[in-house]
């Protein structure tokens, strides 16, 4: 499928050629590597998530149907108002894995509201037959019920538009339909429409997907997979990898996968990675425009989601992450180069990152609360913040970059003394502690339990000056301060119960939990003579 100017995409391809027999070879070897690592699920899990969508299908038309009588519509009036699921995310591209949720988004007509979708739908789906875990969230940004069905973990959004009826043909593609709604339906209707696109504006999807699944696991395992932390997220890969597609029209997915990295590495940034010309619409709403707008222009590495409203999905990166990310494009062309001649194989491209073994100092950001609810809105707050932080130490003299790390690490302590709570926030965490278990704790007086997630932050500082004596000092008292100020901004802080902590720790006293096992040199043993 391409335009009437015979391209899809920007500007014309780089190359309309087929590819070489290499090309093809590597794409085969690439496709076996991905197979060998587990990325693609069985036969059976996918029939069961057709079953699953199946049973899906039909409870938003039972919801849709049992609302509009309710409303006081006809019997006949109450069927022909339909209700329609969309799947977005992995699973609509075609590149989930084993395990991968799916995205769902519901779309319901003009007289079902968001109040019935948490009050009847959410209910509806705890009748289901081997629903579990069903959890809705109507409060968020983009409000959700989360579930898990069959033991397959769906995500549901749901979309109310400005129509007396939702046909089984109907398609999200018109700008038109995001007249008149709710911004929460525009929001929840944004990944269902992107995804759609995208799809539409690469000339090959089976190419796209393979491409996709294996840029997707080379991100993950270099640890540059998170939009939160100021990586890039599902969207921007998505983006980024169906762009390489259009300028390499009729190539296969190894030689799209080669030439990715070399693109990427040698990308213009902050010119933007655009997938077709950003487009006005009908909403009052803004439109990615780094002219108009000093916001927009702050992006260092803009990737432009494709549907309207344009949107930037690379808001996140800072000069830290943005110096990482190119960093591993240089290493994934390398690597990639030595495939394509021979030297080296796919599964070196999928090694795990060295994080862990790469700086000397790190930044332990320890976000703690006394329970398990509590602690995953805090944490999730601290985290949200993170690069926050990475920007002001981006300031500090002598700091070349902060890295971030793209998860956090969830302990639970037991502590039987109001001290060991004290310490545990602040991060110091014996092995008593570290050891003991709920039931040591039981009945015991002014006992209690502490949930912690600790975040790092790599420091690369700059070498000492040639003669310089003593060690270089680095004061990172202003930035962590400025930090700390702000996450206690947050409108549900509760200063008795919450606890944030940021530290500098040296590499050896990295805690054994953030390596696999064996992964750990035995370094330590070594200092420590008897
Ligand atoms: P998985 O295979 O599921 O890991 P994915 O790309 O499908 O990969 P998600 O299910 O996390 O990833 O996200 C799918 C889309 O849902 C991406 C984004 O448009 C939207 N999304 C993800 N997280 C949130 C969130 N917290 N709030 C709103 N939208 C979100
Ligand atoms: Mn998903
Ligand atoms: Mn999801």
């Amino acid at each position: 499928m391409t335009t009437e100017r015979g391209f899809l995409g920007v500007t014309p391809p780089i190359s309309t050629a087929e590819s070489t027999e290499r090309e093809k070879e590597v794409t085969a070897t690439l496709m076996e590597e991905l197979r060998r690592q587990n990325t693609f699920e069985s036969v059976e899990e996918a029939r069961l998530r057709e079953t699953v969508l199946g049973r899906v299908a039909a409870a938003v038309k039972k919801f849709v149907y049992e609302v509009s009588l309710s409303r006081g519509l006809s019997e006949a009036a109450a069927n022909a108002a339909g209700g329609k699921i969309f799947t977005f995310g992995s699973y609509r591209l075609g590149v989930h894995g084993p395990g991968s949720d799916i995205d769902t988004l519901c779309v319901v007509p003009k007289h079902v509201s968001r109040e019935d979708f948490f009050q009847k739908f959410e209910p509806m789906l705890r009748e289901l037959e081997d629903a579990t875990e069903v959890s809705g969230v109507p409060e968020a940004y983009v409000p959700i019920i989360k579930t898990k069905i069959s033991g397959i973990p769906l995500d549901f959004l749901m979309a109310r538009l400005a129509l007396s009826s939702i046909p089984d043909d109907l398609s999200l593609k018109d700008d038109n339909l995001l007249r008149n709604l709710d911004e929460r339906c525009v929001r929840s209707l944004g990944g269902s429409r992107v995804n759609d696109e995208i799809l539409r504006l690469v000339p090959h999807v089976e190419v796209y997907r393979d491409s996709l699944r294996c840029i997707k696991l080379w991100a993950q395992r270099r640890a540059i997979y998170s939009n939160v932390n100021g990586f890039l997220g599902g969207v921007a890969w998505a983006i980024l990898v169906a762009r390489i597609c259009q300028l390499y029209p009729n190539a296969t997915a190894g030689a799209i996968v080669s030439r990715f990295f070399i693109i990427m590495y040698q990308w213009s940034w902050p010119q933007p990675v655009l997938l077709k010309q950003i487009e006005e619409g009908p909403l009052q709403v803004r439109v990615w425009n780094p002219k108009l707008y000093p916001a927009d222009r702050s992006h260092r590495m803009p990737i432009i989601t494709p549907a309207y409203p344009a949107m930037c999905s690379t808001h996140n990166v800072t000069a830290s992450t943005q110096m990482i990310v190119t960093e591993e494009f240089k290493k994934g062309a390398d690597i990639v180069d030595k495939v394509i001649v021979g030297t080296a194989s796919w599964s070196e491209l999928f090694q795990k990152h060295d994080f862990f073994h790469k700086y000397r100092y790190y930044l332990q950001v320890i976000a703690s609360t006394a329970t398990a609810e509590a602690q995953i809105k805090w944490a999730g707050t601290v985290e949200s913040r993170i690069r926050q932080l990475v920007m002001k130490l981006e300031y500090v003299d002598s700091l070349i970059l902060a890295h971030p790390f793209i998860k956090g690490f969830d302990q639970i302590l037991h502590c039987i003394t109001e001290e060991e709570v004290r310490q545990v926030a602040q991060g110091q965490i014996s092995d008593v502690i570290a050891k003991r278990a709920k039931a040591d704790i039981e009945g015991l007086d002014g006992a209690s339990t502490v949930y912690s997630t600790t975040f790092y932050i790599g420091l690369l500082i700059e070498p000492k000056p040639l003669g310089a004596v003593g060690p270089r000092r680095l004061d990172i008292s202003y930035p962590t301060t400025e930090f700390t100020k702000l996450v206690k901004m947050w409108e549900k802080y509760d200063e008795d119960t919450m606890g944030i902590v940021v530290r500098n720790i040296k590499s050896s006293a990295l805690p054994d939990y953030v390596f696999d096992e064996g992964e750990r040199q035995p370094k330590q043993a070594l200092k420590r003579p008897k």
